[in-house]
């Protein structure tokens, strides 16, 4: 049966997750993977921190904290963070379980056996000063290819340039600020051509991708793959499983999306049948799907399906890769150590979750780069508020002091106006649904909130309040059709505001079980609901006031 593996990248235990990781990578897949559920797909969404890599042992280097105490710490931070925010994993693992260790020595030896893996001796940075060889991020400088001047070892954060250290310019060793000299030392490099045929193959078949994803992929590998240093000298990570390795690790990028894999064999090992991840990673019908930040797609579309295939086993490669563009805060890229960040504790006190969720997903980087400003996020949350919650506290307020809280039947004789909003729901649940599948989460709340616009007309133009005086039968038809329309909207917008679609629900007497509600027009009857208790108001707008006291707040630090 077909059945979807969601993943979204795996943040790494380096510090607190901000919007911007959110719109790129977590958002995205948790609202995908809730469409799914409501469409009684099977599906499984796994995630968890990656653990290693330089960018944190120079951090806890920095705070004087061991690696292990420094991530275990920030696995907590962020897991207890995607709690809040409602992003539901099956599971949020780490690439420091025993499961990932083995598994990815197993990747590395089965692509070693095969000659995927060679060592070689190569030029690589080394700091007499600090005496060690630089790994990645432990050199900075700037980028050969766009010139940007805070280019990493491994990668420039710009351009996305996947970089060997040795084609840094202008080098300076990170910890001391000396510059490094250059040593030879071995390394295992992986032969990322002999894949060439094979990636190019598949990503041309994937015509459905976006195109910024796939476009990016197959240039790379026009421009011809080189071989890539897998393993580095470091203290921090899995081990290189052969006798002549000893003291190297295995880069972080190889082994960190084997973590996927890890995570679903620790999911099915906690769920009580060890084996059970096969059924996923081995099957055929499952279809994966990587939710990334644009900065991954390199991994996502080269390295990691070629090590796929290279395996023994029948793994699956992905089936899609949507990888988002960035989203920045008021024209920069959100950066704590810069100053220019939002406190998210504070945020979600102050405005909760879901105006969080919907003006991210109203306004998500899907083609382009899209940012956050808190002119908009007042505009988007207001429009919420004015668009549903309003209509939702007018509706159902008028049935509790008119129909004694419960919603008036529908009379048998309906007026054009009544058939034209009734006939409208299943066309929004087929685009909108389309939207949802093909990623365009954007589009699908813009679907779903223009049948809140049409619901809203037609209260405005029905005038339940004067027909409550003349036609009282005619009053409740409007009602329950406005009911109908607005527990529609709700189920819609289930995937990118939950808890707000469940209060919803909730509030017009359907007592939502906790469970993914049917992606479907709803078709039961409700002559006769009676109203939930909970009067409370649905969607609170944000004043300028508000705003303008939160745009002060934000002041860079340089
Ligand atoms: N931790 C990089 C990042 O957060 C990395 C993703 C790994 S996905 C396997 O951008
Ligand atoms: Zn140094």
């Amino acid at each position: 049966m077909e059945k979807y593996l969601v993943t979204s990248a795996l943040p790494y235990a380096n510090g607190p997750i901000h919007f911007g990781h959110i719109a790129g990578a977590y958002l995205p897949a948790d609202i995908f993977n809730r469409f799914l559920r409501q469409n009684g797909k099977e599906a499984v969404y796994i995630c968890g921190t990656d653990e290693h890599g330089v960018a944190i042992t120079i951090n806890a280097e920095k705070e004087g904290v061991p690696f292990k105490q420094y991530v275990d710490n920030y696995h907590r931070v962020i897991k207890e963070f995607f709690d809040k925010l409602n992003i539901r994993f099956d599971h949020f693992s780490r690439t420091t379980t025993p499961e990932h260790y083995a598994l990815s020595q197993e990747f590395f030896l089965a692509l070693h056996g095969k000659g995927y893996i060679k060592s070689a001796a190569e030029p690589q940075f080394y700091c007499a000063a600090c005496g060690r060889f630089l790994a990645d991020r432990y050199v900075s400088g700037a980028c050969p290819k766009c010139g940007a001047d805070n280019a990493r070892g491994d990668e420039c954060t710009k351009c996305g340039e996947w970089l060997d250290p040795s084609r840094i310019v202008s080098p300076a060793c990170k910890v001391c600020g000396r510059k490094p000299e250059i040593r030879q030392a071995t390394q295992y490099f992986i032969d990322l051509e002999a894949f060439a045929p094979q990636l190019k193959d598949w990503l041309e078949s994937k015509k459905n991708w976006k195109p910024n994803v796939r476009n990016k992929a197959l240039s790379l590998i026009e421009e011809g793959l080189v071989k890539r240093a897998i393993t580095r000298d470091l203290s921090w990570g899995v081990p290189v499983p052969l006798e002549e390795a000893k003291g190297k690790v295995l880069y972080v990028w190889f082994e960190a999306p084997i973590g996927y894999i890890s995570a679903t064999m620790e999911w099915a090992r906690l769920n009580g049948k060890p084996e059970s991840w096969k059924d996923w990673w081995f099957d055929k019908e499952t279809k994966l799907v990587h939710f990334i930040g644009k900065d991954n797609i390199i991994f996502h579309t080269i390295m990691w399906p070629a090590m796929l295939m290279g395996q023994d086993k029948p793994y699956i490669i992905p089936e899609n890769v949507p990888g988002n563009e960035f989203y920045n805060l008021e024209g920069r890229q959100f950066s704590k150590s810069e100053g220019w960040y939002i406190d998210t504790a504070d945020f979600f006190s102050k405005y909760g979750v879901d105006a969080l969720r919907y003006a991210i997903a109203s306004n998500a980087p899907e083609t382009s780069d899209s940012q956050f400003t808190w002119e908009d996020f007042q505009a988007r949350n207001n429009e919420l508020a004015d668009g549903l919650g309003n209509l939702v506290n007018r509706c159902f307020s008028f049935i509790k002091k008119n129909f004694g809280g419960r919603i008036p039947a529908m009379a048998a004789d309906l007026k054009p106006e009544d058939k034209a909003l009734l006939d409208g729901f299943s066309a929004v649940f087929a685009e909108a649904g389309n939207s949802y599948y093909s990623y365009k989460v954007r589009q699908a709340v813009s679907q779903a909130m223009a049948l809140a616009h049409a619901a809203n007309k037609y209260f405005n133009d029905t005038a339940p309040w004067t027909l409550r005086k003349t036609d009282l039968a005619r009053c409740g038809t409007v009602l329950n059709i406005a009911s109908r329309a607005i527990i529609n909207i709700a189920i819609l917008l289930y995937p990118v505001i939950p808890d707000t679609a469940f209060k919803i629900l909730a509030k017009a007497g359907l007592s939502p079980d906790g469970k993914a509600p049917q992606f479907k027009p709803y078709d039961g009857d409700l002559n006769d609901i009676t109203l939930g208790a909970d009067d409370s108001l649905l969607l609170a707008k944000i004043t300028d006031d508000q705003i303008k006291l939160e745009v002060e707040k934000l002041r860079p630090k340089n």
